[in-house]
């Protein structure tokens, strides 16, 4: 157990330093502290010594130098095992410090306010991250307090008479989390306007301790990089139990691809993959030709919307399991209707991200990550290039874009059939795009028989593929399930004979010049 003779607290949030204070004089420690910190404690009654009066010299420059003088450093890394530190600290008269308690000038809260440049960069803190790196590097010696959470075990630790080396070593390596998570956020605002991942500084804060990973044998959390991008990272949840990793993966998925559309949307997802997308007049209308696309993979999805859920949609949602809605807002009688289904978790987002925003995307792999910017192409209309005899309807065009775009958020291969703004059919994850052209072809099949309707929802649809086919045979498998044009990055050394195969057909074909891969 080592006592405590001498405690510098310096702190920006004062929550619990009165409580602090007096346990550690209770214990027989003096206290120096700077001067906001130092008036608190007075006020409360508490003895304590100016930084500035024990150094002898003063707070300067607006008090961006209080704390950085050899007194204070000193008296912090000195080794109280080594003869020469403690006869240097002597010659010096540095008097050792045993506690120190620092939380920093809120940069990333100030950055969160919408503060001006000049306000954030005086909160960038410099005396309180070098007395913290001090103190945690002689934890052997020193305790380092980072956190008001963090008193309550320590009061009890003085109570039982001092602190023991594990205790100091964990609030050690918290310190170094706390310093390195500042950095990377002060480093992220002088990057802000930076897309290319070679430059950015990683950068991420726990929100939350997940209760395990995609399985239960890993263990896993929530972190935010404090974008504050509308999103999953700035949803409500106003109902229904916590999220597990599995399901916060799906909703950010959902909730992306829903982003992609103007008109009323609703997309469900069933494992980060949509098997229902639909734009229509309004959100229950688009709920149900959603649902019509896979009735039996949308049994406990994730629904996103892209405007208010109101009380039409959340009564056709709620009547199927459903495990989570994401949308920007909610009625009070659409909230009242899902109240009714406790476990159903509903999320509010206060808006919709810009799906054609910057941002990066991470992705591990053993010993590093990958890192890209984020898929934020969105194909120009005008750009779009038909390459076969038949041009498509404007009905189709419209299909064919919608299709394109929800293709954008399916994993590859990824096939997409769409007809009057809906999916009819989607083939996602498959190693073949054949496959996932058939895959979807004979879903929509099942679909069609669940809405009481003969054939397939395919037929006279238009179909997307997220790439280039590099044979026909793609193409045929989609002519097969009656679809009557195709939408495609186009760019494969058998372009021509695709487009052959595509006019042999007599169906249209259009080129986007851009890939959707998403693995
Ligand atoms: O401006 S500083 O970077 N220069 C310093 O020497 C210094 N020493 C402590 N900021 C410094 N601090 C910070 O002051 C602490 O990290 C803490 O956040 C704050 C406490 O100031 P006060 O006690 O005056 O409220």
């Amino acid at each position: 157990m080592t006592p405590i003779r001498r405690a510098l607290l310096s702190v920006s949030d004062k929550t619990g330093l009165v409580e602090l204070g007096r346990a550690l004089t209770g214990a027989g420690a003096e206290l120096l502290s700077t001067g906001g910190s130092a008036k608190l404690l007075r006020e409360a009654g508490i003895p304590v010594t100016e930084v500035s009066a024990h150094t002898g010299f003063p707070e300067i420059l607006d008090g961006r130098v209080k704390t950085l003088v050899p007194q204070i450093h000193g008296g912090i890394l000195g080794r109280r095992a080594s003869p020469e530190h403690v006869a240097q600290m002597s010659e010096h008269a540095i008097a050792p410090i045993d506690l120190v308690c620092v939380n920093l000038y809120p940069f990333e809260a100030t950055v969160a306010s919408g503060a001006d440049d000049e306000t954030c960069i005086e909160n960038i803190d410099i005396g309180g991250p070098a007395m913290i790196r001090a103190a945690a590097k002689n934890h052997e010696d020193v305790v380092i307090l980072t956190d008001p959470a963090q008193y309550p075990d320590l009061i009890a630790a003085l109570e039982a008479g001092g602190t023991t080396l594990a205790q100091r070593r964990a609030l050690a390596g918290a310190a170094y989390a706390r310093t390195a998570a500042y950095d990377a956020a002060i480093a992220s605002w002088f990057a802000r306007d930076e897309a290319a991942p070679a430059r950015l500084t990683l950068t991420g804060t726990l929100r939350e301790a997940l209760r395990y990973g995609e399985n239960p044998h890993q263990s896993a959390a929530f972190y935010v990089d404090g974008s504050a991008r509308p999103g999953i990272a700035s949803a409500t949840q106003v109902q229904g139990k916590s999220l597990s990793y599995n399901n916060l993966n799906d909703t950010d998925a959902a909730f992306e691809a829903v982003a992609e559309f103007a008109d009323p949307a609703v997309v469900i997802v069933k494992h980060a993959n949509p098997c229902g997308v639909a734009v229509a007049e309004d959100a229950a209308s688009a709920w149900d030709l959603a649902l019509r696309c896979d009735p039996v993979s949308a049994f406990g999805g994730i629904v996103a919307l892209n405007r208010t859920l109101d009380e039409a949609a959340a009564a056709k949602i709620a009547a199927i399991f459903t495990e989570v809605i994401i949308a920007p807002d909610a009625t009070e009688g659409a909230r009242t209707i899902l109240a009714r289904k406790k476990n159903l978790r509903l999320l509010l987002t206060g808006g919709l991200p810009d799906s054609a925003a910057p941002g990066r995307s991470f992705k591990s792999v053993s010993g590093g990550m990958l890192v890209q910017t984020r898929d934020a192409g969105r194909i120009d209309p005008e750009a779009l290039r038909v390459v076969t005899k038949r041009a498509p309807t404007d009905a189709e065009m419209a299909d064919l874009i919608f299709a394109f775009r929800v293709c954008k958020h399916v994993k590859s291969n990824a096939i997409v059939y769409a007809k009057g703004g809906a999916t009819v059919g989607i083939g996602a994850g498959q190693m073949s795009r054949v496959d996932s052209a058939r895959i979807a072809a004979s879903k929509s099949e099942e679909a069609a028989r669940a809405a009481g309707l003969s054939g397939r929802l395919t037929e006279g649809s238009v179909a997307a593929s997220d790439a280039f086919f590099p044979f026909a045979d793609g193409l045929e498998t989609i002519v097969a399930a009656g679809a009557t044009a195709v939408i495609q990055p186009g760019g494969s050394i058998r372009d021509d004979e695709v487009i052959a195969a595509a006019d042999a057909a007599g169906i249209a074909m259009v080129l986007t010049g851009m890939r959707h891969f998403r693995h």
